[in-house]
């Protein structure tokens, strides 16, 4: 490690927590990476992940040419014969058999990158397919359907006060490790501490005791899948001890009286046996909750990965509002982003199911479908019939549920490209493979993270490296124009014209606008930055909410302000702004909409039946993995072996399972051996698998991962089971069997 010549900061894109990270280099190697202690809003926390950004960079398996199938195998090629073949493949399928044979699928990292964020939506209309899966589907979708619901905007999702909260309930998450998620919050455990150093306290239901768990006031093991049943007894003791008190929002509610009902059988007695948590405790609870002076309840993958996910979520806003603190500091609140829009357009109700999905008849939500079954609509013959795949920043095979079945499914596609830094587990199916520069090598600005910020924050960072590397962004603009038939060799800037004017164009519409009565040639000419991206991002900044306006407030946001901030600028705490937010028709948070009623039907359902007996699977995380793709960084996977199978004391000796033996677990799509770990950490009844892992699939490249496989968890998990409200995949509360293997 030699000499450091210079010194860049940015921030970093590898979770939600969007921390500032100080990079020291020499030349282009990085010699050192920590926190910017000079971010206001990190203040120097970093974990292992972010000081692992030069190591992602250096990654010898890190694609930086595209790789090409010829005779069946991956070589490398050239753009133009990678975006040729892409041309050849594509338009062969969409020729003989229309656009809906070809699927996308859109990862997680894509919300983690301007270029996935500005650049997807102009390639899904040029695809112009119903085939639209992401990791939404398995993941968060339960929240945005819920938010549709209540507030009438899929986006709107309000997030804990944590920094200035009395109480926080937190359900099925475990920021210790993932750093917070839906709740962007720099130091989320060090923002926990302060809560409590403050007098506040927090409160952890989880089936785990885990490290948030540990470091709380009070942790409650619940049933993994039980957590609607929880919610709704916790709004029944409020309504039966008289504590609902809305306050503010008492004018802004409808539908009052049908939660009342709603929620009445879900009495503490009736809910007890379902969750495993006393009705005293339920009772307990729900009094800490609306005796605090300002509280926050929140609820994570434990709650939504669930097959009642969209009521969890709906339960845990419900709550918010029945104790006063939705809208108001210290309770959940909207955040605003620098780059958001100003509140326009007509008010209509929030709708799924516009379309639905060939096999199983499963609604569209959000224009999406849901990835639990993209392996149907692949492997069912007949008109309509999935035949190629584009794949953005996703890694499906070890992602989503019954993994195995997709494996295969995408072994039998007629086409598939990828756009993806590594050939993975998934990758390794396509036909072509257009490798992104790394994190290093493009400028940043948090399109997504900024919107679910737990303080209003503006932050733009240039590329770290200079390099030549294709930009995401036009590798995605160039497959739009494949895809709307433009050819392989048509100019990507048109799509960069179309998505600035649209944006220009749009603005100038809405009532208010700085750019009435402008010249929209003369606002596109006035934009900084390097390329189409950082325009959009400058041209946003300006006419957002702290904008400069173009001339309006020359101290306002834009991107050339930014850029003489590295280290980004606060923009102060969050503030209620129901009125802007509610875009239901009544005006009106919308608290018992029809569908939602409708599935608390369901969930009744559920009361009143002996618990199945047997071991329930759930999943957790690790603070040193990323969902599935950082196992390739020796400093993250050094150590002790992390994918084992965690067991409760009680169940091993049941089980004669041995601490470090092996078990096979099975499920009723697979079955798989992994290593015991047995600890008393997980509840009883529990088993514990973490996800991510299984990486000795033949044809990856990832050698460091190999040495580390792991096993796929979701060759458990049912691609059968879904939440019906959102179509979200069930990831945790898997029945499962478990044996004893002889160890080898
Ligand atoms: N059993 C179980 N399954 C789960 C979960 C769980 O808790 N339990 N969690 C779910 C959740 S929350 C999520 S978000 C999903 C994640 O599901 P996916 O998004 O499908 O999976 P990732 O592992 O995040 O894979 C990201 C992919 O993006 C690539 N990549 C990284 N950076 C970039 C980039 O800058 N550009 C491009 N183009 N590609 C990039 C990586 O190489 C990798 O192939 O997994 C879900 N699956
Ligand atoms: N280090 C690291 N950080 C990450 C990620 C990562 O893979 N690694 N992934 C990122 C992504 S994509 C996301 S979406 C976020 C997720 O962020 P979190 O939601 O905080 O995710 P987890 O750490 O998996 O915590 C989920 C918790 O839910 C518990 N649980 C399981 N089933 C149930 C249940 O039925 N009820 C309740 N109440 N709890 C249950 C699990 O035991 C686990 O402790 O993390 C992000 N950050
Ligand atoms: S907590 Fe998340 S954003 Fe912060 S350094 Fe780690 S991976 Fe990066
Ligand atoms: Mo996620």
């Amino acid at each position: 490690m030699g000499a450091v010549e210079r010194i860049a900061y940015r921030t970093c894109p590898l979770c939600e927590a969007t921390c500032g990270l100080e990079i020291a280099l020499r030349g282009d190697e990085v010699v050192r990476v920590r926190g910017d202690a000079a971010d206001p809003f990190s203040r120097g926390f970093v974990c292992p992940k972010g000081t692992a950004i030069g190591e992602l960079h250096r990654d010898p398996d890190r694609l930086r040419r595209p790789l090409l199938r010829r005779g069946g195998e991956l070589r490398e090629a050239s753009w133009a014969e990678a975006f040729a073949e892409v041309e050849r493949g594509l338009g062969a399928v969409i020729a003989s058999r229309g656009r809906d044979a070809v699927a996308v699928y859109l990862g997680n990292p894509n919300v983690h990158n301007l270029a996935g964020s500005l650049y997807l939506r102009p390639l899904l209309r040029a695809l112009g397919t119903k085939n639209v899966y992401s990791a939404s589907t398995a993941d968060q979708m339960p929240k945005h359907v819920s938010c549709g619901y209540l507030f009438g905007d899929t986006n709107a999702i309000p997030v804990p006060d944590l920094d200035r909260t009395d109480y926080l309930l937190m359900l099925g998450a475990n920021p210790w490790e993932s750093n917070g998620s839906l709740c962007t919050a720099p130091d989320f455990p060090g923002r926990l501490r302060a809560l409590r150093g403050r007098g506040g306290r927090f409160v952890v239901i989880d089936p785990r005791c885990t490290r948030s768990a540990r470091e709380a006031d009070e942790h409650w093991p619940i049933r993994p899948g039980s957590d609607a049943q929880l919610l709704l007894a916790l709004a029944n003791v409020l309504f039966a001890e008289g504590l609902v008190k809305l306050g503010a929002l008492a004018e802004q509610v409808a539908g009052l009286g049908e939660v009342e009902a709603l929620v009445a059988p879900f009495s503490p007695e009736a809910v007890a046996p379902v969750t495993g948590i006393a009705a005293e405790s339920i009772r307990h609870i729900a009094r800490s909750l609306a005796a605090a002076r300002r509280a926050a309840v929140y609820g994570r993958i434990g709650t939504h990965t669930v097959e009642f996910g969209t009521l969890a979520s709906w339960g845990v806003d419900l709550l918010n509002v029945l104790t006063g603190n939705l809208d108001a500091p210290g309770g959940a609140l909207f955040p605003k982003a620098p780059h958001a829009r100003r509140p326009s357009g007509p008010q209509h109700a929030f709708r799924i199911g516009r379309w639905r999905s060939r096999v199983r008849g499963l609604p569209e939500v959000r224009g999406e479908l849901p990835v639990a079954t993209l392996a149907d609509e692949i492997e069912t013959p007949g008109s309509g019939a999935v035949r190629a795949l584009v794949t953005v920043a996703g890694n499906p095979v070890l992602s989503t549920p019954n993994g195995a079945r997709l494996d295969r499914a995408l072994a039998s596609l007629e086409f598939m490209v990828s756009v993806d830094p590594y050939r993975n587990e998934t990758t390794r199916h396509a036909h072509v493979i257009l490798p992104p520069p790394s994190a290093l090598e493009r400028s940043h600005y948090d399109m997504a993270f900024t919107t679910l910020a737990v303080r209003h924050v503006a932050k733009w960072s240039p590329p770290v490296l200079a390099s030549d590397a294709v930009p995401e962004g036009e590798i995605l603009a160039r497959l739009a124009l494949i895809a709307a038939g433009q050819g392989a060799a048509a100019d990507p800037a048109a799509v960069d014209a179309l998505l600035l004017d649209a944006l220009i164009a749009a603005e100038a519409r809405s009532p208010g606008s700085p750019l009435a009565g402008r010249d929209p040639v003369e606002i596109g000419a006035a934009l900084h930055g390097e390329n189409g991206a950082d325009r959009a991002v400058d041209f946003l900044l300006r006419t957002g909410p702290w904008g400069e306006g173009f001339g309006r407030d020359a101290d306002g946001l834009s991107l050339a302000k930014l850029a003489r901030h590295p280290h980004g600028i606060d923009l102060g705490p969050l503030e209620p702004r129901l009125a802007e937010v509610l875009r239901t028709p009544s005006g009106k948070i919308e608290l018992a909409p029809e569908p939602i009623a409708q599935d608390v039907a369901r969930l009744r359902a559920t009361l009143g039946r002996e618990p199945a007996a047997g071991l329930l699977l759930v999943g957790r995380r690790h603070v040193r993995s990323n969902n599935s793709w950082m196992h390739n960084v020796a400093s993250l996977v050094s150590g002790r072996d992390r994918c084992t199978l965690q067991v409760h004391p009680d169940d091993a000796a049941a089980l004669g399972l041995v601490d470090g033996g092996l078990a096979q677990v099975a499920s009723r799509v697979g079955k798989l051996s992994v290593r015991v770990e047995v600890t008393a950490d997980v509840m009883r009844g529990v088993v514990s698998l973490p996800h991510g892992w299984g990486h000795d699939r033949p044809g990856a490249q990832l050698e460091v991962a190999r040495r580390h496989a792991g096993v796929n968890s979701n060759w458990l998990t049912d691609e059968q089971a879904i939440d019906p409200l959102s179509g979200n995949a069930v990831l945790n509360g898997i029945p499962v069997r478990v044996e004893a293997m002889a160890t080898s």
